[in-house]
């Protein structure tokens, strides 16, 4: 007899019921025992295959570290230790803006919550009953939260005259050290700080698989700028050494804006829905304005030294997450699925690496310099999908279902060999083998 193999869902389900703190759920279970902001929405969305209420839970959590300026910091901190930069080095207590009661980072992360909230939604009508009214009763308690979000990147982080929403810090971006940061990081004048030690790369088998220690020096040093001007956001720009124009935090800014504005009419806030779609339509013109005329992508924009920023990176496909006309939209789907991309000929999986092996900035194996990230793959697929690329979405996320299938659920996989790296367990990665599973079905 044949031994009937766990499935993918099933094993998914085990690593978030794993990770699962009762209230949130760690990132991954050594390497980032906190809740992280654009983990926490894609872990949400998971969970809303298992259970709505426990996908409201981990949303809610999220929130009680939201700042008095609307932002969602990066990471709510919980008390389990093995992580460095904690709270000690972000020293965000006693800050005006910063949550009395809850310890936070000082930055923020793609906003790719209210997508959360516009898939937890659809499973929950689908469920109907209970679940379809606690839904409801969440969107109506937390819809101000998420609005101040949305409002303050528009009103503090896209004053510069691109439109782009700003960020200080690459951590950010959620691409750490992305190829898109290599420029404005280079200028970054590390002075002096205290001494730390770093914990990541215990956790992981290979310290090239993690950002290199010069990395590590300017994100700290990032950190006691910000420190010293009490995390206040128009000192920050002027003092921070990384002030970037982030086209892809631009798009979920975006794209988020428009599916919360749906969710606002549904329960009476046509008024708030409104401006949050004018919100959305200036951060979708400002992505549309940064194509690169040589290569059609989309570019990031340095602040500081006023200039565009060129990159063969995965960042480059921001239009197709919040949309485009159609044009632009089809033409970087074919450029996504052709030979530099999803189709290159040396990749162990056919799905979007982060960086294309053509690029000379390409690592297979380090982080977000060139292997493949599952989580943004689902995300890829599932904006595919909703602006009505379902044949794409379909072929991409086959693929991406099939790199999962080693049910390793790792951080990340390196483009050329397959190998499973980074953290392996990873939150978000066991969410979106649930989310495809559950996207087949409908
Ligand atoms: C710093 C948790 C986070 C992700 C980021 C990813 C990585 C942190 C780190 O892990 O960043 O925020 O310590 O490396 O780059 O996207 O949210 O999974």
């Amino acid at each position: 007899m044949t031994e009937v193999a766990t499935s993918l869902p099933q094993a998914a389900a085990e690593v978030l019921r794993a990770n699962d703190r009762g209230r949130r759920t760690v990132a991954a279970p050594a390497l980032y025992p906190h809740q992280w902001s654009w983990d926490a929405a894609f872990v949400a969305i998971g969970w809303a295959t298992i259970s709505v209420p426990r996908a409201l839970e981990e949303m809610r959590h999220l929130l009680r570290g939201q700042w008095a300026t609307g932002m969602i910091p990066h990471i709510v901190f919980t008390p389990e230790p093995g992580y460095f930069p904690g709270p000690d080095r972000w020293r965000t207590a006693g800050v005006g803006q910063a949550p009395a009661d809850v310890p936070t980072s000082g930055i923020c992360q793609p906003a790719i919550h209210s997508l959360a909230l516009s898939v937890i939604g659809e499973q929950a009508r689908r469920k109907g009953g209970a679940d379809a009214e606690l839904f409801r009763a969440f969107l109506a308690e937390t819809f101000d939260g998420w609005l101040a979000w949305h409002r303050w990147l528009e009103t503090t982080r896209s004053t510069h005259p691109t439109g782009l929403v700003e960020i200080h810090h690459p951590w950010e971006s959620g691409m750490d050290n992305s190829p898109r940061w290599d420029v404005p990081c280079a200028r970054i004048d590390v002075g002096t700080m205290a001494p730390y030690e770093r914990q990541d790369v215990r956790h992981v088998a290979g310290a090239d698989e993690r950002p290199a220690d010069a990395d590590y020096d300017r994100y700290l040093w990032l950190v006691e700028q910000l420190v010293s001007v009490g995390y206040d956001d128009d000192a920050a720009r002027r003092t921070v050494d990384f002030r970037v124009g982030d086209v892809f935090f631009t798009a979920t800014h975006a794209m988020s804006a428009d599916l919360l504005a749906a969710l606002g009419d549904g329960i009476g806030r046509g008024a708030e829905a409104r401006k949050l779609r004018a919100m959305a339509a200036r951060a979708r013109a400002a992505v549309s304005r940064t194509a690169d005329p040589a290569t059609g992508r989309a570019r990031d924009f340095d602040m500081r030294a006023g200039e565009w920023l060129d990159s063969a990176t995965v960042g480059g496909f921001a239009p197709l997450v919040c949309g485009a006309d159609a044009g632009t939209y089809d033409a970087l789907v074919e450029q996504l699925l052709g030979p530099s991309w999803c189709g290159h000929p040396a990749l162990a999986h056919p799905v979007p690496p982060t960086v294309t092996p053509d690029s000379e900035a390409f690592v297979s194996r380090t982080y977000w310099r060139g292997p493949q990230w599952p989580v943004l793959v689902w995300l890829l697929t599932w904006a595919l999908r909703h602006h009505g690329r379902r044949d794409a979405a379909e072929a991409i996320g086959r693929a991406g279902r099939e790199q999962l299938g080693d049910l390793t659920f790792a951080e990340y996989y390196d483009s050329l060999s397959g190998q499973a790296l980074g953290s392996q367990n990873q939150s978000w990665t066991a969410a979106v083998a649930l989310a495809w599973t559950w996207g087949e079905e409908r």
